[in-house]
């Protein structure tokens, strides 16, 4: 009796660990399956004395740019025209944006990875006046 309620433990923490090795085995994997972003121009952190004409995005792995915006010292959102880059799989996108004024600016994406899972990011740069 004690002998087959101590298998039926055995088997469960046997089952939950087996579980458990799975999900780190496979989130792990898709951790390193998704893509990464690798650069950007204006870079993070960057201070300009110019508004850019452009922000490029260069990813380790191609993904699916689905929305990009930027936001200013003003706190108003802009979102940005991706043209004929909008959900192309891809690693590298220049997206024209419109004169931007002195102060900080922080850039928002959105992307579908190649795997299809939604991925988010943000990076800031500065203008000076
Ligand atoms: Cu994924």
């Amino acid at each position: 009796m004690f002998a087959i309620w101590f298998g039926m433990i055995r088997t469960h923490v046997f089952r939950n660990t087996l579980i458990a090795v799975f999900c780190v085995l496979f989130l792990g994997a898709e951790a390193q399956a998704h893509s990464k972003l690798l650069t950007t121009e204006p870079a993070d952190g960057a201070v300009s004395v110019a508004s850019p004409s452009e922000i490029t995005m260069a990813f380790n792995k191609p993904l699916r740019l689905v929305q990009m915006s930027v936001t200013g010292p003003s706190g108003d959102m802009q979102m940005l025209d991706l043209g004929d880059q909008i959900a192309v799989l891809s690693d590298n996108f220049s997206i024209a944006v419109p004169e931007l004024s002195a102060g900080d600016w922080s850039v928002s994406w959105s992307a579908l990875g190649g795997d299809g899972h939604a991925m988010r990011g943000s990076f800031t740069f500065h203008i000076q006046p």
